[in-house]
C-alpha cells in the first residue's frame, strides 16, 4: 500500500482523521498527571486541573499530582487545599524549600502510582482525545517520548488562539535557545500517515509523556539543575542519544499560557545549560561558548555523575545527534580567527552588529556597527570556507549580502552554496572585498551617533581593515 494513498503531498494532521482512531481503552497504560507550580495565579491554575479531569477518560487517569514548589501566594495554602480536597484523583504535594521545577516534578514522580508520567504546565488546557494518543504511543513504544501539540493561550486576553497551520518540530540554535521548525521532508516521507508521531529533536519541555519506568532507565532528571531552563535541551538530547525517541502527536492538543513575564526570576537557565552542555554536547560544546561568552565563565557545578549516567547507558554522541536526528542544523566551522566580533581598525572600538526586530524573521535588514560588547549574540558572526559573513547564532541563519547598486549590507538567508551577491573576500591586510562589485567594506558615520559598513571603492584606509576578535581583552 503507499504511504500516502490520497495525497499528493506528504501532509501532517487533521483533526477529523484523528477523531476517527478507536482506541483499545483497557489495554491503554494508566497515567499519573505532575504539575509543578510556583506561585502561579488561581484561575490559570485551577483552569488546568479541571480540564485534565474533564478530558482526561476515566479509566486511563490514575491521579493528578499538584507540586507546590514553596509557593508564597496567600491563595495557594489553605484555600488551594480546600479547593482540591473535594476533588476526585487530585493530591497536592508541598515541596519544604525552593527546589525549582526539575526536582518539584520529581517529587510529583516519586510519589506517581500510573504506568506513564504526564507533565503539564501549570497554566495549560487540554482537550477532549489529548490523553489517549500519548498513552497509545507509548503503549506501543515504551522508549517514546510524546508531546502533545502546544496551542497557545493568549496570556493577556486567555483567547484560544490554537496552532497557525501544521504542528512544529522542535530544534535549538547555538546559543542553546530552543527554536521551532516546520516539519522537515525527510520526517514528512518517513511519516506512515498524516496522523503518525512526528519525530522532533527537542522538546519544549512542559508538557509530555513518559513510561515511568523508561523515565527512570534514563535517569529522570539532572537534579543539578535549579529553577528554569536547560533541562528541556538536557532530556532531548538524552533521550535521543541514549536509545530513545522524542515525539509529537499531532492529534493530542495542549492549550499553554505563554505570559509576559514570570513570577520568578530565571537567572539559572545559563548555569542549567552549560550542565547540558559539558554532559551531553562533546567538543561541539566550544560552538556554544563562542556564541555566549558568559556560559564558559558560569559555575556550572558538578557534573561527575550524569556523566557516569551517559557512560553507563552506553550512548550515542553529539555528533551522531547532530548527523542523524538534526540534519538540518548548520554546523559551523568556527576556523580559529574567523569568529567572533567584527571589529573595525580605523573606528576604534566598533563592531559589525545585526538587531533585527523579530528574532524569528531575521533576514531583510541592515547590518550596524555597534560598541563592541563582547557578549557573542547581535556581534557574533562567523566567515566561512564559502566566502559567507554569516551571523549564526540566531536559527534560521543570516548571511551579509549586498542587493544590485546598493551600498548598504543586509542580511539574507544563507543558500547551501554561496549567491554572488553574499561572497566576501577577506584579505590578509583586514579589507574585506565584495567579490562581485570589487568594492571594500568601509566603517562610516550615519548620523551623530550611529555608524553604519557601506561599500565603497577600496583604498586600504583603516576604516577598511576589519578583524575578528573572539572575546574582549
Ligand atoms: O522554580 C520554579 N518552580 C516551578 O515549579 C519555576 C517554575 N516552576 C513551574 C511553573 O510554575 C510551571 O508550571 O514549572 C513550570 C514551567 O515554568 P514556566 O511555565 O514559567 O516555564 P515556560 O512555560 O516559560 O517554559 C518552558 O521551558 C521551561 C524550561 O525550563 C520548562 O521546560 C517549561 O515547562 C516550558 N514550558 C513549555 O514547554 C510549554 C510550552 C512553551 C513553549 C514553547
Ligand atoms: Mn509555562
Amino acid at each position: 500500500m503507499p504511504a500516502w494513498p490520497e495525497l499528493s503531498m506528504p501532509e501532517v494532521c487533521c483533526i477529523c482523521r484523528c477523531k476517527e482512531v478507536k482506541y483499545d481503552y483497557d489495554h491503554l497504560p494508566k497515567t499519573s498527571v505532575i504539575i509543578a507550580f510556583y506561585n502561579e495565579a488561581w484561575s490559570t491554575l485551577l483552569r488546568t486541573v479541571y480540564s485534565v479531569l474533564e478530558t482526561s477518560p476515566d479509566i486511563l487517569l490514575e491521579e493528578v499530582i499538584l507540586v507546590d514548589d514553596y509557593s508564597d501566594r496567600e491563595h495557594l495554602k489553605e484555600r488551594l487545599a480546600n479547593e482540591l480536597s473535594g476533588l476526585p484523583k487530585v493530591r497536592l504535594i508541598r515541596a519544604t524549600k525552593r527546589e525549582g521545577l526539575v526536582r518539584a516534578r520529581l517529587l510529583g514522580a516519586s510519589a506517581a502510582k500510573g504506568d506513564v508520567l504526564t507533565f503539564l504546565d501549570c497554566h495549560c488546557e487540554c482537550h477532549e482525545g489529548w490523553l489517549e494518543p500519548l498513552l497509545h504511543r507509548i503503549h506501543e513504544k515504551e522508549s517514546a517520548v510524546v508531546c502533545p501539540v502546544i496551542d497557545v493561550i493568549d496570556w493577556n486576553t486567555f483567547e484560544y488562539l490554537g496552532n497557525p497551520g501544521e504542528p512544529q518540530i522542535g530544534g535549538f540554535d547555538w546559543r542553546l535557545v530552543f527554536t521551532w521548525h516546520v516539519v522537515p521532508e525527510r520526517e514528512r516521507l518517513r511519516m506512515r500517515s498524516p496522523i503518525d508521531v512526528i519525530r522532533s529533536p527537542t522538546m519544549a519541555g512542559g508538557l509530555f509523556a513518559v513510561s515511568k519506568k523508561y523515565f527512570e532507565y534514563l535517569g529522570s532528571y539532572d537534579t543539578g539543575m535549579e529553577v528554569w531552563g536547560g533541562e528541556n535541551l538536557e532530556f532531548s538530547f538524552r533521550i535521543w542519544q541514549c536509545g530513545g525517541t522524542l515525539e509529537t502527536h499531532p492529534c493530542s492538543h495542549v492549550g499553554h499560557v505563554f505570559p509576559k513575564q514570570a513570577p520568578y526570576s530565571r537567572n539559572k537557565a545559563l548555569a542549567n545549560s552549560v550542565r547540558a552542555a559539558e554532559v551531553w554536547m562533546d567538543e561541539f560544546k566550544e560552538l556554544y561558548y563562542h556564541r555566549n561568552p558568559r556560559a564558559r565563565l558560569e559555575p556550572f557545578g558538578d557534573v561527575t555523575e550524569r556523566r557516569q549516567l551517559r557512560a553507563k547507558l552506553q550512548c550515542k554522541d553529539f555528533k551522531w545527534f547532530l548527523e542523524t536526528v538534526y540534519p538540518e542544523l548548520h554546523v559551523p566551522e568556527d576556523r580559529p580567527g574567523f569568529f567572533g566580533m567584527l571589529q573595525n581598525k580605523g573606528l576604534k572600538n566598533f563592531c559589525f552588529d545585526y538587531n533585527p526586530p523579530d528574532e524569528n524573521q531575521i533576514t531583510g535588514h541592515q547590518v550596524i556597527l555597534y560598541t563592541c560588547h563582547g557578549m557573542g549574540q547581535n556581534q557574533f558572526f562567523e566567515y566561512t570556507s564559502q566566502m559567507e559573513i554569516r551571523y549564526n547564532t540566531h536559527q534560521p541563519e543570516g548571511c551579509v549580502a549586498v542587493e544590485a547598486d546598493k551600498d548598504v549590507l543586509v542580511m539574507h538567508p544563507c543558500q547551501d552554496t554561496t549567491p554572488e551577491n553574499q561572497k566576501f573576500i577577506l584579505q590578509e591586510d583586514g579589507a574585506i572585498l565584495h567579490q562581485q562589485s570589487k568594492k571594500c567594506v568601509q566603517a562610516e558615520k550615519k548620523a551623530s551617533d550611529s555608524f553604519v559598513p557601506l561599500l565603497r571603492d577600496c583604498t586600504g584606509s583603516d576604516r577598511q581593515k576589519w578583524f575578528f576578535k573572539e572575546r574582549m581583552s
